[in-house]
Parts: C-alpha cells; sequence; structure tokens
C-alpha cells in the first residue's frame, strides 16, 4: 500500500521508509529554498579551521539534494554565497570559490545519473573564471534534466537584484516603450533572476539564525518559514523531512480555505 502512495510524486520506493511514504502523500514544497548557515561554528566546535566546516557543508548539500529529488520537490535553491561575503578575508573566499568546481567534479555524473538540472541565480562580475567554467559545463550538461532543479544561489544579493530589475522598467518608461501605468508586481517578478522558477514554499535557515540576510526578499512574500538550530554539517535527511513535515501541518490547517484567504 505504501508503494502505491508513494507513485503519486516518484516512482522510486525510498529507503527512508514510512516516514518519507506519508510525506509524499500530501503536498511536497514544489520549491525549497535553504539559507546553509552554521559551516563556521560546526568547525568552531572541533577546533578545525572554518573552511573544514564549508567542505563538510558539502556534503549536506549533496544529501538533501538527493532526497529532495527523490521526494518530487522541483525545486532547491541553496544560498551558497552572498555578495556581502565579499567581505570574508581573502583566503576564505578563495576557498569557497574552489567549493563549485570540488562539488561539480565529485558529483557532477551522480546529479547526471539523477536527472537534475543544475542551474545558478547571482551575479557573474567578479566570480572567477574557473568557477563560472565549471558550473557552466555542468549547466551544459544537465539542459535537459527534468527531475530536481538545483539552483545555486552564488554571488547573489536581493536587494540589487530588485534595483536591476527597478532601472531596466525605469530604462523602458523613459524610452517611452511602457507606460507608468502597465507596471505591476509581474513586471517586477520577470525582471528578477527567478523569473523561471516558482515562488519558495518554504524557507529553511539552519544554525539558529532568524533573519533573511537579503535573501530572496521579493520572492518570500508568500513562504513558510522553517528556522533550526542544527548546523549545516548536521544537517540531514530526517532535517529535511522534519522541515516539509512541519510544512504540511501548517499546510493542513488551512486546508478549509482558499488561496487568497492563506495569504
Ligand atoms: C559552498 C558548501 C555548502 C555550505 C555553504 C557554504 C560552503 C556547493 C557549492 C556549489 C555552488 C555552485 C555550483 C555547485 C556547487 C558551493 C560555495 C560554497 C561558494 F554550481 N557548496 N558550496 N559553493 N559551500
Amino acid at each position: 500500500m505504501f508503494n502505491k502512495l508513494l507513485k503519486r510524486n516518484t516512482d522510486l520506493v525510498l529507503e527512508s521508509g514510512d516516514r518519507s511514504v506519508l510525506i509524499s502523500n500530501e503536498a511536497v514544497p514544489a520549491h525549497i529554498a535553504i539559507i546553509m548557515d552554521g559551516n563556521g561554528r560546526w568547525a568552531k566546535k572541533r577546533s578545525l579551521p572554518r573552511v573544514a566546516g564549508h567542505h563538510e557543508g558539502m556534503k549536506t548539500v549533496r544529501k538533501v539534494t538527493k532526497l529532495a529529488n527523490e521526494l518530487g520537490v522541483s525545486v532547491l535553491t541553496l544560498y551558497a554565497f552572498s555578495t556581502e561575503n565579499w567581505k570574508r578575508p581573502k583566503i576564505e573566499v578563495d576557498f569557497l570559490m574552489r567549493l563549485p568546481e570540488e562539488f561539480l567534479t565529485t558529483f557532477l555524473p551522480e546529479l547526471i545519473e539523477e536527472n537534475v538540472r543544475v542551474e545558478m541565480m547571482g551575479y557573474h562580475h567578479n566570480l572567477p573564471l574557473h568557477t563560472l567554467r565549471a558550473i557552466k559545463k555542468a549547466k551544459e550538461a544537465t539542459k535537459d534534466n527534468t527531475g530536481l532543479v538545483l539552483n545555486f544561489a552564488l554571488n547573489y544579493g536581493s536587494r540589487a537584484e530588485i534595483v536591476d530589475a527597478v532601472k531596466d522598467i525605469a530604462a523602458q518608461v523613459a524610452a517611452g516603450t511602457l507606460d507608468v501605468c502597465d507596471i505591476n508586481e509581474d513586471l517586477i517578478s520577470g525582471g528578477l533572476m527567478t523569473k523561471d522558477l516558482p515562488e519558495p514554499d518554504l524557507l529553511i535557515r539552519t544554525s539558529g539564525e532568524v533573519r533573511l540576510s537579503n535573501f530572496m526578499l521579493w520572492q518570500l512574500a508568500y513562504t513558510e518559514f522553517w528556522f533550526t538550530e542544527t548546523l549545516w554539517p548536521d544537517f540531514n535527511e530526517d532535517s529535511l523531512l522534519e522541515a516539509i513535515e512541519i510544512y504540511q501541518k501548517r499546510n493542513r490547517r488551512y486546508g478549509g480555505l482558499k488561496g487568497d484567504e492563506v495569504k
């Protein structure tokens, strides 16, 4: 019977057992966004350098990607590097900028095998060529995949993104190709880096920080938030299942209401 329920979202039989099965039988969030925080603290607790925490955090990215894909999540957006992160010590920034290559060298074959599509949102300027090349290769190799969209936010900042969208609209008005009366929410949404993605249904932030830190400010207007004390390197399959279960419980509470009333 469980296998039958599972068919609704995936035709894989999940090893994580009943919990995943029950989750799959309800609305799984189509888009999950995660602020992956606590890598430095994880390392400090073990008297390791901060970069050891970042490196360990990559393993969590892999675990969470695999499970999200199996559960039938459509988009997983991961905040890997913000426009503010350039203020960190150069040695740490240089290390971080090697992680996309290392991640993709190790896991690209697996992502291809699992039908995952790699995407990136963020500013290309300032990013080293070696980082951009690795990402370009992964995007090309997975562009026809139809499973989970694994969207890395890299050199991303939400206010800058909104400013750019507004500038573009202002330029159209100045050129006389757009009437001020025709400026609406859809026009702004269409000018953001997420224009081809659904808005996140669930935002997760790890490590006990309860802030948005300039992440998807416009897109998170109606998103459910879940914060956990767990540090990102300690976050695992059970943590993701817990977040989704809580999301589903909240959704169930709104069961009798129409979408508009929830908003
Ligand atoms: C980074 C590991 C995860 C915890 C958060 C900070 C450190 C994966 C990537 C990545 C990015 C783009 C891409 C493929 C992989 C990554 C950075 C940091 C900068 F196409 N993890 N990870 N990028 N961390």
